[in-house]
């Protein structure tokens, strides 16, 4: 399912690759059969002992329940402002941070939920967050698209589409200039490659041989528009070969296959200072934010994805395995509702931002004077 590409290729090996490649390409991972996927990751679970498997389970479900909580109180009028939910990707950000330290950074997105959850923060942090709540990481300021948390290295949190592209090249810079052996995820969505900073990045990051992990989750839509009506290249990972970076193609569906590609690139970047691009095929099971329509896909395509959750797929296979009992999962779900319910009665009971609160934080010039018109 997975094809890599060295680093080490010469220019001219890897002209002749990418071009077979073009010809050649893959069914989209995200396609895989489900009894296909099945078999794939019962013989990645080997090797892998129970407690990891487990807390991956946990986590996954962790981010399914929070974000079902979530629209819940959207709906209720509870969260403002906009909100973009990860339903159906949660085997990206688990799988791939599971494998990550603390001290390591994480950069992503505005459909950072998950992300923050999985980086170390606190699913109280993050519900007063979104309640726009004084007890919310980012001091009830932020909101859904704006997560952070230094202390575990999660640095947002990105509004811009791609703008924690160059950000992340920048902190992975800073790492390798400290001489500190931490690596840089740097997570963003397919419509994100068409802009010129993802591609300055990547040239940026090869060239000075920078400890950076770039992790595209291909979820096939930006915002209504379909990969198909707006890029060129539809095979992401081909875009690695244009800076001799080394690129991937990943499940994204199955947790073990980007736990393992992962694991791969961050050796590659912790061990030998090097990036990876890895394009990881997966789909959201709902809209693009809370207040999207929907008009632009079938009911039915939804749900032909939805035969391939990453979390139905993860569970057979636990079960299937022996490597847990029906009835310890369905315990586990219930402490997950409950570690939630806690949350939203947590960000409820918060108090609002003090309105002092208006005056710190914020990036001003003092040098610009007060009148000046923008
Ligand atoms: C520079 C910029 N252009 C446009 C937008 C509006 N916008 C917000 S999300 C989005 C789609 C991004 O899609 P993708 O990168 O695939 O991420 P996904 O939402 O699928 O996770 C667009 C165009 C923006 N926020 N920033
Ligand atoms: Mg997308």
């Amino acid at each position: 399912m997975s094809r890599q590409t060295p680093n080490s290729a010469s220019s001219s090996e890897a002209k002749g690759r990418a071009a077979a490649a073009v010809i050649e390409a893959e069914p989209p991972a995200s396609e895989a059969s489900v009894e296909a996927r099945k078999a794939e990751q019962k013989a990645r679970i080997k090797g892998l002992d129970r407690e990891t498997l487990i807390e991956l389970y946990y986590q996954m479900l962790l981010v399914r329940r929070f974000e079902e909580k979530s629209a819940e109180s959207y709906s209720m009028g509870k969260i403002g402002g906009f909100c973009h939910l990860y339903i159906g990707q949660e085997a990206v950000a688990i799988g791939a941070i599971s494998v990550i330290r603390r001290d390591d950074y994480v950069l992503t997105s505005y459909r950072e939920h998950a992300h923050a959850l999985a980086k170390g923060m606190t699913a109280d942090s993050v519900m007063a967050e979104l309640y726009g709540k004084a007890t919310g990481c980012s001091k009830g300021k932020g909101g859904s698209m704006h997560m952070f948390d230094k202390r575990v290295g999660f640095l947002g949190g990105h509004a811009i589409v791609g703008g924690q592209i160059p950000l992340a090249t920048g902190v992975a810079f800073a790492s390798k200039y400290q001489g500190t052996d931490q690596v840089t995820l740097c997570f963003f969505g397919e419509a994100a490659v068409n802009q010129g900073a993802f591609h300055e990045s990547l040239n940026m990051a090869q060239l000075w041989k920078l400890p950076c992990i770039y992790i595209c989750e291909n979820n096939q839509y930006g915002m209504g528009t379909s990969l198909e009506r707006a890029m060129s290249l539809k095979d992401i990972s081909l875009k690695a070969r244009a800076y001799e970076l080394a690129g991937e193609i990943v499940d994204g569906m199955d947790v073990l296959a980007v736990r393992e590609a992962t694991e791969r690139a961050v050796a590659r970047a912790r061990k030998e200072s090097l990036p990876t691009l890895l394009e990881v095929r997966t789909y959201r099971f709902m809209g693009h934010s809370m207040s999207d329509p929907g008009n632009y896909r079938t009911r039915a395509e939804i749900e032909h994805h939805q035969e391939r959750d990453p979390l139905k797929l993860f569970f057979a296979t636990l079960v299937e395995t022996e490597t847990a009992s029906e009835k310890e999962l369905a315990d586990l779900d219930k402490r997950v509702r409950e570690e939630v319910a806690q949350s939203v009665r947590f960000a409820d009971e918060s108090p609002e931002p003090d309105p002092a609160e208006l005056y710190t934080d914020i990036y001003a010039n003092p040098l610009v004077s007060s009148e000046a018109v923008y």
